[in-house]
């Protein structure tokens, strides 16, 4: 049984959750459910980033302090995970004690081991990014991503000594070629890292919205210092509650490409201050993006949309939650950009979830109920779509392993389409009752078994509905894989019930 250990970015409160930050979450519960359907030991966590200037702005803005504010945007994150079936093992907050406490004790260890040291900083900041900028990486003094001017800051601030790290960084690279992924990310990663370091500022005394530096009051740290550290407060680094060596560095932080330098350079040279190994893996994926076409209908008013005003929830009300699952894992791998549309989602519920799995279901489930009196015939052994289900097994095996669910689920969707053009090539409506009809449809039976495992991760209810359609006992995301998944694993035969349509089709009009 292997040990998974997965994270995703910790959320800025600021803004509400939308389909970028649903994005990642989404497929990152994916891939925990994946995990966990194969045995691993797994624990997934996901949570929200509270401090720094943005957030004490945020709260004035609005008329309360930062913890109120705080309060409220957080659970707004819980409340849309919960919306998306997102099934976290913890979700922590930055402003939770035990965050300080595991802060605290880890940049105290940093600190005794030599490399934090006080000095003057200058320089341009941008509040929006929480991060300095030089002039030559801003845009005539402005900041590159929000457009909004730049201030000059000047402080007198403890430093992190990461030009140390230069080298300890290059090597562990050579060493560990998977530690990013995709290969370009990791290209781009060792050649910041092969440009020179600086040593960065970690603290703050302008505001005193973060957690305190211990051994020098009125300083707090800086918010992104803080916000690292997130993955280890989770497994109790610096607690009685530790659990650092169960899950460390068995770690695998799944995050958007604009924060790769934080994750793939700092990160790792912060662990190996404080003695720790740097992460096993970072996956660096894309973003979405609005394309030209205007989203349009009901859901977004038109014209000017941008990714962070579409809501992940009300799409799942509108398009149920799934198949919103499905369209985030489906349709962008993760390491590419893509582009979000409307379109886009109902384009793919039509051809793959209404055209292809909910008419595999219905077909089989009408065949079984005249030709086999409802009883589900067992497979056989030897039958054609065995050996295609063991490839998509294999397959989904090989795709989730390399952070490729998208991959995966095409994988899955083969299987699907083979069962489809299975019957189509038998025609079994066209037979009469007996043991031809029952071989065809006891086939095409256990390929929808083993589809509703391959599925679950990304649409666990839909998986569990068809698994209470085939007439099966327990669940489909119980595994263990290697065991759930094998042809013919299945008692038979089973009563199997027809229902309404698992995806009515969407008018591509409506
Ligand atoms: O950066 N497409 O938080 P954040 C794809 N608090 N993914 C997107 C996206 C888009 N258009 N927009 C956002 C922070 N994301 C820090 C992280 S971690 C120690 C601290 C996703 O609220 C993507 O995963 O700005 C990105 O990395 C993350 O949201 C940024 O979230």
């Amino acid at each position: 049984m292997g040990r998974f250990y997965l994270t995703t970015p910790i959320y800025y409160v600021n803004d509400a959750p939308h389909v970028g930050t649903a994005y990642t979450t989404v497929n990152a519960d994916a891939i925990a459910r994946w995990h966990r359907l194969c045995g691993d030991d797994t624990m997934f966590l996901t949570g929200t980033d509270e401090h720094g200037q943005k957030m004490a702005e945020a709260a004035e803005r609005n008329g309360v302090t930062p913890q109120v504010w705080t309060d409220r945007t957080s659970a707004r994150f819980k409340e849309a995970w919960a919306a998306l079936d997102v099934a976290y093992d913890d979700f922590l907050r930055t402003t939770e004690p035990r965050h300080y406490r595991t802060v605290q004790s880890f940049l105290t260890r940093i600190y005794d081991n030599g490399f934090i040291y006080k000095g003057l900083y200058q320089g341009l900041y941008c509040i929006s990014c929480e991060d300095y900028y030089t002039l030559e990486a801003s845009d005539s003094g402005a900041c590159p991503v929000h457009h909004r001017a730049l201030v000059e800051m000047e402080e007198e601030n403890w430093f992190f000594r990461l030009s140390a790290f230069e080298d300890r960084l290059l090597e562990y690279y050579d060493l560990h070629p998977g530690f990013v992924t995709p290969e370009t990310k990791r290209n781009e990663a060792r050649a910041f890292i092969r440009g020179g370091l600086k040593d960065i500022s970690i603290t703050r005394t302008s505001i005193s919205w973060g957690v305190p530096v211990p051994w020098d009051e009125g300083h707090v740290f800086y918010v992104w210092y803080d916000a690292l550290i997130n993955y280890l407060t989770a497994i109790g680094y610096g607690r009685e509650d530790d659990e650092v060596e169960h899950w460390w560095p068995h770690v695998h932080h799944l995050i958007g490409k604009e924060i790769l330098r934080f994750h793939c350079v700092w990160w790792p040279a912060m662990l190996m201050a404080a003695g720790l190994e740097p992460p096993h893996h970072v996956h660096v994926h894309g973003w979405l993006l609005v394309g030209g076409e205007k989203l349009s209908k009901s859901l977004v008013a038109a014209g000017g949309v941008r990714i962070q005003d579409i809501s992940p929830v009300e799409l799942a009300a509108h398009f149920g939650v799934d198949p919103v699952r499905y369209y985030l894992v489906r349709e962008t791998a993760l390491g590419n950009d893509g582009d979000f549309s409307i379109e886009g989602i109902v384009a793919r519920y039509n051809a793959d979830l209404a055209n292809n799995l909910g008419n595999l279901v219905a077909r089989v489930a009408a065949v079984i109920g005249s030709k086999c009196a409802g009883l589900g015939p067992a497979p056989r052994d030897d039958g054609p779509l065995a050996a295609v289900a063991a490839a998509a097994v294999a397959a989904n095996r090989e795709a989730w392993a390399r952070f490729a669910p998208h991959r995966g689920l095409e994988a899955t969707f083969e299987l699907v389409g083979a069962t489809n053009a299975h019957l189509e090539a038998h025609e079994p409506w066209k037979m009469a009752p007996g043991p031809e009809v029952e071989a065809v449809m006891g086939d095409a039976l256990e390929a929808i078994r083993v589809v509703a495992i391959l599925v679950s991760p990304v649409m666990p209810s839909v998986a569990a509905e068809i698994w209470r359609r085939l007439g099966l006992a327990g669940r489909p995301d119980e595994g263990p894989l290697e065991a759930s998944a094998r042809w013919g694993a299945a008692p038979a035969p089973r009563p199997v019930t027809r229902a309404d349509a698992l995806f009515p089709r969407i008018r591509d009009d409506a």
